[in-house]
C-alpha cells in the first residue's frame, strides 16, 4: 500500500507513535510518506519506501496567522496525486483530521476516492477539542473520517461522551513497542553507573507541560531521597522545566537531580532506570510508561485516563491516586527492594512485550487500511 502519514513531528507522544508506525509499515514493504512542516523527530534521515513532504505555509505578510490546515491541505492533495497514495493516515485530530478531510474533498471533485483513518491520542480529544473554539470541527472531522482509531478503551469512551459521534465506530488500538529496542538485557550497566554512580535511579521522561506536573516527580523524589540514596533523571523541556529546577532547589535535592534535555533515542537511557515515575494529571494512554515497562522499569504513576490499561498495580508497577505523593514515595521506595524489584522488572518487561509488539499492533493498523479501502470503493 502507498500511506500518507501525518503528526506532529515535534516532540511529543503522537509523533512518536506516528514515525514509529510509518517505519514498521515501510520494513513490512508499504510505501510510507510523512506530509508535515518538519522531519518527524525519530525519524533517521533516510530509509527504503519512506519519503518525507514538508508543508510550506509560506510568509505573506497579510497572515498575521498563516493557516497551516489550508496549506496541509494542499499538500496532501498534491502528494495523494503525485505519488498515488492508497490512504491518509492522520495523528491527532486537529487540525490534520480536518485538512484530510479538505483534501478528500477536492479530491473527489476530479472523481478519486481517497480513504481518511484517524487515530486520536489524547489531548486533541480531552483539552484541545473541549475548547469551545474547536469542538464543533473536531467533532466534524472525526466523524468525516472513514475510519477512526483510539490508543485506549478510555480515550474512546471519553470520545464518544465529549463529542457523542455515536454513528462512528472507533477501535481501539493501542501504542506499541519494539522488544529489540526497548529491553533491559540489551544495553549494560554502564550508563546506570554513569548516572547514579551505584545509586538506583529514578527517571522521568516527558515533554514537561503542565499535565504531566514534574514538579510532583521532584517531591516524590525528594521523600524517597530522605530514606534511601538515588538519583533523579529528567529527560525532556518544556514550559514547567524551570519550575522542576527551581523545585529541586528549593527541596534541596537538586546535587541529586539531572536534567538532560531532550534526547531523541530513549531505550538505552530508560533501561538504565530503576523505577520510572508518571505522576500526570490526564494520560490517554501513557506510551513513556510503556517504554519503560518494557525496559524492565517498574512505574509508579497516577491511577489516570488509560494507565490502568497499561501498569497492572501491584505486579509490574503501582497506580496511585492523582496528588497522592506519599503513596507514590512509599510505592517507589517498595519497588527499590532488590527482590521486589527484580520479580517487578521481569514481569514488566515480559507484560509489555506479549502486549503491545510492534509487529502486532501494526497488524492490526494493516487491517484498518484494508478495510477503510474496501469500504470506500
Ligand atoms: O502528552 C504527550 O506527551 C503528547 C501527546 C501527543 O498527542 O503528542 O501524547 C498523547 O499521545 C500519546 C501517544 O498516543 C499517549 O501515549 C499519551 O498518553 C497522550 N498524552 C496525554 O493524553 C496527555
Amino acid at each position: 500500500m502507498k500511506i500518507g502519514i501525518t503528526c506532529y513531528p515535534t516532540y511529543g507522544g503522537s509523533g512518536a507513535v506516528a514515525t514509529e508506525l510509518g517505519i514498521a509499515l515501510a520494513a513490512r514493504g508499504h510505501e510510507v510518506h510523512f506530509i508535515s512542516y518538519e522531519h518527524p523527530f525519530r525519524l533517521p534521515h533516510f530509509l527504503p519506501r519512506i519519503h518525507f513532504h514538508e508543508v510550506n505555509i509560506g510568509n505573506y505578510p497579510l497572515f498575521e496567522y498563516p493557516p497551516y490546515d489550508l496549506a496541509l491541505a494542499v499538500r496532501m492533495h498534491d502528494v495523494v496525486l503525485s505519488h498515488g497514495l492508497d490512504l491518509l493516515h492522520v495523528h491527532y485530530a486537529i487540525p490534520h483530521a480536518t485538512s484530510a478531510w479538505i483534501a478528500k474533498e477536492m479530491l473527489r471533485e476530479q472523481g478519486r476516492t481517497l480513504p481518511v483513518v484517524t487515530t486520536l491520542h489524547g489531548t486533541d480529544i480531552t483539552i484541545v477539542g473541549q475548547d469551545h473554539s474547536y469542538q464543533p470541527i473536531t467533532r466534524f472531522s472525526i466523524e468525516k473520517s472513514d475510519r477512526i482509531t483510539a490508543v485506549s478503551e478510555w480515550l474512546k469512551d471519553e470520545t464518544i461522551r465529549t463529542f457523542g459521534c455515536s454513528n462512528s465506530r472507533v477501535d481501539v488500538i493501542p501504542n506499541f513497542v519494539d522488544p529489540t529496542i526497548f529491553g533491559r538485557a540489551l544495553y549494560g550497566d554502564g550508563l546506570r553507573n554513569e548516572l547514579g554512580g551505584g545509586r538506583p535511579v529514578l527517571m522521568h521522561i516527558s515533554n514537561f507541560r503542565p499535565v504531566k506536573r514534574v514538579c510532583d516527580v521532584v517531591r516524590v523524589f525528594a521523600k524517597v531521597r530522605e530514606r534511601v540514596p538515588c538519583v533523579l533523571v529528567m529527560v525532556g523541556d518544556g514550559n514547567d522545566r524551570a519550575a522542576a529546577e527551581e523545585e529541586a532547589r528549593l527541596l534541596g535535592v537538586s546535587g541529586d537531580t539531572r536534567f538532560l534535555g531532550k534526547i531523541d533515542v530513549v531505550a538505552p537511557l530508560l533501561a538504565a532506570a530503576d523505577v520510572y515515575l508518571f505522576p500526570s494529571e490526564s494520560e490517554s494512554f501513557g506510551l513513556s510508561a510503556l517504554e519503560a515497562l518494557a525496559s524492565g522499569v517498574p512505574v509508579v504513576a497516577t491511577r489516570v485516563g488509560g494507565l490502568s490499561e497499561v501498569v497492572r498495580d501491584g505486579v509490574t508497577g503501582a497506580l496511585l491516586p492523582l496528588g497522592d505523593l506519599d503513596g507514590m514515595a512509599e510505592a517507589t521506595l517498595a519497588f527499590l527492594d532488590p527482590v521486589r524489584w527484580a520479580v517487578a522488572s521481569s514481569a514488566a518487561q515480559k507484560d509489555a512485550h506479549a502486549r503491545f509488539a510492534t509487529a502486532d499492533v501494526v497488524a492490526v493498523y494493516e487491517r484498518i487500511y484494508t478495510e477503510a479501502l474496501a469500504q470506500v470503493r
